[in-house]
């Protein structure tokens, strides 16, 4: 025993033994703490190995500074260091435990949120907290007791390495994550995966990074700016289409946005069957306006940006979402318009969990009353699977709340089961899947089946409640679920050879609304259009002027619209003209121009939109605009928390 305590002893008085067992301890403390105050969803062992050994980087990274002391200072110093690492650790867990969330320097600095803890911090301390801070209190007595002796400086070089392992850890650790979870950083779509892949720390370090380059962006500006915007979107106003203006006025609206529909699928045969019976013979139905060449425009951030261009008919952003790194911006976005035209509620519906995307927070910003995440649904194994709820319970599920919302309302509802890498539970598949060989391509078709099926059953539930003969129903696909790496499958599937200019043409989505009574001549609309032109399209059907707003897209109905549609890296699609990774096609042959002459005026016009739009979000200039007639949100009065906390994702 004796010799255990001395060799010890020794170790500790090694000029790194103290410094490795602060961060040892430090270290497996945390991952204590992953474990017992986060759920953050472990779905393999690489994720809990990552989870396990997250905190290594930023713990060994921020000790180092202490290095840089001798004798007293360096006690002081690893006191500091960890009292403050600690701190932000608890700060989190408290957080946690009320918000089911974690905290970013956007909240910190709104404060709102705090002020809904408020009063409640106290109920949400507990007593074996104090048990979080144990080894502050073992490394005090470890000094007090003279167990470890003032130490010695530390040569620079020892330093330097002991910098460099952690930022190397800390790259091996990415590295890893991305292979489970590739764009992590990128897209950034969940708090809760970065720090389950990263570690809080790592965590609160890039979100400082995010948050400092948005705030030196913001500061730039001011009202000029948006007056040369708003110029620009008048001069491309489109007058509305009389046949059409108010066709839907005082209805209700849904919207539903279907995971990953691409629009190849509408009216093809998989052995002789139909893939969509349902949505097929909705493109061929009276009441509906089916537009067969509408494109999404989305960029990394994938469902939240076609959220994000439906709702401000703006572009999202070249890199990362609007909804995870503008959330504080202002917006005049769908839901408040609404709002200030006389609908009298507006809801997401989604089997998810609200961190996702930061929805919580964005659909805040944007004016939604509520939002039904994934804890307001029952989201037991059976009715789960990859992302969240199926679409079968989720559209089931979602008509009691519909039901109960005052009237008119505006209701999103985000369907998941079409999701990538598209699996489906084997009672589920209705229609064999295609044998491309590819398994991606190949559940597609079975995964693009059960949609369709709960889409029907959710027509029939519309009716049955009696909400169907008062409501508009817009549906679109969000963005494409077959990625250019499935060009092999896709050929077979195809049965021809996909080039470029093909490739961007399956950028289609259908888009699809739905107005009954026989209030528009339903049919097919060839109209060359975006994501970006449904926000204008369905205000004026629902009779409300646009001229008081920014947007970037024009109303799809009417005749003096310019078909053209912007892609989020410069290229777009005309009737006549592709522009595909800046070469130039003639539309629909696919035939190669090599004059580029022909094009330049809309790769200015594309340019022109695409800076505009970024302007207005990089530099949040809604915020100098006051369109005549708009309530501008109050977030202080949205509070989506009374579901039930499941939290099991
Ligand atoms: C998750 C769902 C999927 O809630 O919306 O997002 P995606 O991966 O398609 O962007
Ligand atoms: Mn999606």
């Amino acid at each position: 025993m004796e010799k255990l305590l001395n060799t010890s002893k020794y170790l500790l008085n090694k000029p790194l033994g103290l410094f490795f067992l602060i961060v040892v301890v430090f270290w497996l403390k945390t991952y204590v703490i992953y474990q017992i105050e986060f759920s953050l969803g472990i779905q393999n062992t690489l994720q809990q190995f990552l989870l396990f050994i997250n905190p290594i980087s930023s713990t060994i990274f921020f000790l180092a500074f202490a290095l840089l002391f001798k004798g007293k200072g360096r006690f002081v110093a690893y006191l500091t260091i960890q009292f403050l690492l600690s701190f932000l650790l608890y700060a989190n867990v408290v957080y946690y435990r009320f918000f089911n969330d974690f905290i970013t320097m956007p909240v910190l600095l709104q404060t709102q949120n705090f002020g809904q803890l408020g009063g409640s911090v106290l109920a949400l301390l507990k007593p074996y907290d104090i048990l979080y801070f144990l080894d502050l209190i073992l490394i005090t007595v470890l000094v007090l007791i003279k167990a470890v002796k003032l130490q010695e400086r530390v040569p620079r070089k020892t330093i330097a390495m002991v910098f460099s392992s952690a930022v190397l850890i800390f790259a091996a650790n990415l590295a890893l994550a991305e292979t489970d979870r590739p764009q992590l950083l990128t897209r950034t779509f969940d708090r809760n995966y970065l720090v389950k892949y990263l570690g809080v720390h790592n965590f609160t370090i890039y979100d400082i990074i995010q948050s400092t380059t948005s705030a030196s962006q913001r500061a730039l500006a001011d009202s000029d700016d948006i007056t040369k915007v708003k110029n620009y979107t008048d001069a491309s106003y489109v007058k509305p289409n009389k046949e059409y203006f108010g066709a839907a006025k005082d209805m209700n609206v849904l919207y539903i946005q279907m995971e990953s529909l691409q629009d190849f699928i509408i009216d093809y045969k998989l052995n002789g069957q139909e893939v969509t019976p349902f949505l097929n013979s909705l493109t061929r139905d009276k009441n509906t306006l089916y537009f067969n060449n509408f494109f999404h425009q989305t960029g990394q951030g994938k469902t939240s940006d076609a959220e994000f261009l439906i709702e401000n008919s703006m572009f999202p952003l070249p890199k990362g979402s609007v909804y995870v790194t503008k959330a504080t911006n202002t917006y005049q976005g769908l839901p408040a318009v609404l709002k200030s035209n006389g609908f009298k509620f507006a809801a997401t519906l989604h089997g998810n969990y609200k961190t996702f995307w930061n929805r919580e927070n964005m659909y805040k910003a944007l004016g939604y009353d509520m939002f039904y995440d994934a804890t307001y649904y029952n989201m037991a194994p059976e009715n789960t699977l990859n992302y969240g709820l199926e679409d079968k319970p989720f559209f089931k599920e979602s008509i009691p709340y519909l039901k109960d919302m005052p009237q008119p309302f505006f209701a999103k509802l985000i369907t998941l089961s079409n999701h990538f890498p598209y699996p489906l539970d084997e009672e589920d598949q209705t229609i064999e899947p295609a044998t491309t060989g590819d398994k991606t391509v190949d559940g597609y078709f079975q995964t693009a089946r059960y949609f369709d099926e709960a889409l029907k059953q959710f027509f029939d539930d519309l009716k049955a409640s009696g909400l169907y003969d008062n409501t508009m129903i817009v549906m679109y696909g969000d963005h494409y679920g077959i990625s250019e790496n499935r060009q092999p499958a896709m050929e077979k599937v195809l049965g021809k050879e996909i080039t470029p200019f093909d490739q961007q043409q399956l950028q289609r989505v259908p888009l699809l609304i739905h107005i009954p009574g026989e209030k528009i001549k339903g049919g097919v609309n060839p109209t060359y259009g975006g994501q970006v032109d449904l926000r204008p399209t369905v205000l004026r059907l629902l009779g409300i002027d646009t001229k008081e707003y920014i947007e970037f897209g024009t109303d799809l109905v009417s005749s003096e619209r310019r078909q053209i549609v912007p892609f989020r890296n410069g290229d777009f699609v005309t009737p006549e003209l592709s522009s595909v990774d800046g070469k130039l096609y003639k539309n629909p042959t696919g035939e190669r121009i090599m004059d580029n002459a022909a094009s330049q005026e809309y790769t200015d016009l594309v340019k022109k939109r695409l800076e505009l739009s970024d302007k207005v979000i990089y530099r949040d200039l809604l915020r100098f605009h006051q369109p005549k007639g708009f309530t501008p949100v109050d977030q202080s009065t949205l509070d989506y928390s009374q579901g039930k906390h499941y939290n099991n994702q």
